[in-house]
Parts: structure tokens; C-alpha cells; sequence
């Protein structure tokens, strides 16, 4: 049985946030080369991989999380990044609400700061409830923030939609998060 969910977490980890972990770098764009990826994952105990996995990988993740180039010799992740690369985010004008889902042991502290991006190079919003709440348990008792993307847009606010439908902005203010 190939262990596939293992991999992938390896992956996002190594494309995400550390390429160092099996000796390999990233370019400005995030792009790792997939022939040192595959060895560098193969270098790692109890990890194995070939180039028909990984195309699974890519093609199955539930949250449509990296991309491959057009002759599939490259390949990132769409969004999530803390290493600073530039992965030409598209920008847009956000829905009027976005969501984002966090832990309760977090709400004091956002309420006064706002959302910012922690070790992430940009904040993290959802356009359902759902999905929010799903990553919001990930840091203990959830909560949904509302935020109110379509005011700051207007407000001179950027933001982007990475290529799997994540909303990305630098930071949103208190004044614009809401409770309903
Ligand atoms: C919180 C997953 C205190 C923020 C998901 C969050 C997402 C503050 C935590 C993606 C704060 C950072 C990202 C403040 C923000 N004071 N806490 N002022 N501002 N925070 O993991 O959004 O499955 O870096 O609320 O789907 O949880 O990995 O970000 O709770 O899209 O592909 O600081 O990761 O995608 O946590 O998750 P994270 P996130 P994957």
C-alpha cells in the first residue's frame, strides 16, 4: 500500500516551509526541480516515492495543493508558503465576506491586533464556513472570524486567490473582522 497521505505531508512541509529537510532549494517562484525532490524524498528514511506517485499526489490532494509546470519537470505549492518566494499570486476583488476559521485561545489577541499572517507570508481566508471551521479545530477549539473583504477591497486593500481558491491578504484590521 503506497502511503500517500504520508507523502504529501512531506511534501507540503518540504515545498511550503522547508526544502532543506532533503537538501533541495527552491527559486524565486517556489519552483522545486522534480528529479531532486523525488531523490531527495527517496534519501529520507522510511519514505519512498517515483514520478507516477507524485503525479498522483498531485492530481488527488484534497485541497488541490501544488502545481507541476507544463513539461512537469518543475513543481510547487500553490499557496501556504513561510519561505519567501513568489509564486504570482493572481490579485482580485474579493467576495463581500471571507471567512477565517482559528483557535478560541487566539480570538483576544486577533480582536485587538487583527490577522496577521504568523509565520505564513499572507493570511489565510476561506469563502465557506465550513472550510473555515475545518481549519480553525487545527488549533484546538474553533472560531470563525467573519471578515469583511469587500469593504477593505474598497478600502484600497489587496488581495489575491491563489491558484486552489485560497483568499490571501498581507494582514486585515480589527475594524473589518466581524462576529454576525
Ligand atoms: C492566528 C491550511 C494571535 C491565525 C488551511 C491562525 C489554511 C493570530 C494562526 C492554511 C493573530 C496561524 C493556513 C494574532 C492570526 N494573534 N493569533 N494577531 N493573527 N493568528 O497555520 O490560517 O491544509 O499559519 O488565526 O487550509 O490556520 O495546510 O494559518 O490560527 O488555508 O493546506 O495564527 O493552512 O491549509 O496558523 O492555516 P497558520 P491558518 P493546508
Amino acid at each position: 500500500m503506497k502511503d500517500l497521505k504520508k507523502t504529501s505531508v512531506l511534501i507540503a512541509l518540504i515545498l511550503r516551509h522547508k526544502p532543506e529537510a532533503v537538501g533541495i532549494t527552491l527559486d524565486e517562484h517556489g519552483w522545486a526541480n522534480v528529479s531532486e525532490l523525488i531523490a531527495g524524498i527517496n534519501k529520507t528514511e522510511g519514505y519512498s516515492i517515483d514520478m507516477e506517485t507524485l503525479e498522483e499526489i498531485v492530481r488527488t490532494d484534497n485541497k488541490q495543493r501544488y502545481s507541476f509546470n507544463e513539461d512537469k519537470t518543475l513543481i510547487r505549492a500553490n499557496q501556504g508558503h513561510s519561505v519567501n518566494v513568489d509564486v504570482e499570486l493572481k490579485e482580485a476583488e474579493p467576495p463581500e465576506q471571507l471567512f477565517h476559521g482559528t483557535g478560541e485561545k487566539f480570538v483576544s489577541s486577533i480582536c485587538k491586533e487583527g490577522l496577521k499572517p504568523k509565520s505564513r507570508l499572507y493570511v489565510h481566508l476561506s469563502k465557506d464556513k465550513e472550510t473555515a471551521e475545518k481549519v480553525g479545530a487545527r488549533h484546538g477549539k474553533p472560531h470563525i472570524f467573519f471578515v469583511h473583504s469587500g469593504k477593505m477591497f474598497r478600502a484600497g486593500y489587496k488581495f489575491y486567490l491563489s491558484e486552489n481558491g485560497v483568499w490571501l491578504t498581507k494582514f486585515v484590521p480589527p475594524e473589518f473582522l466581524g462576529e454576525r
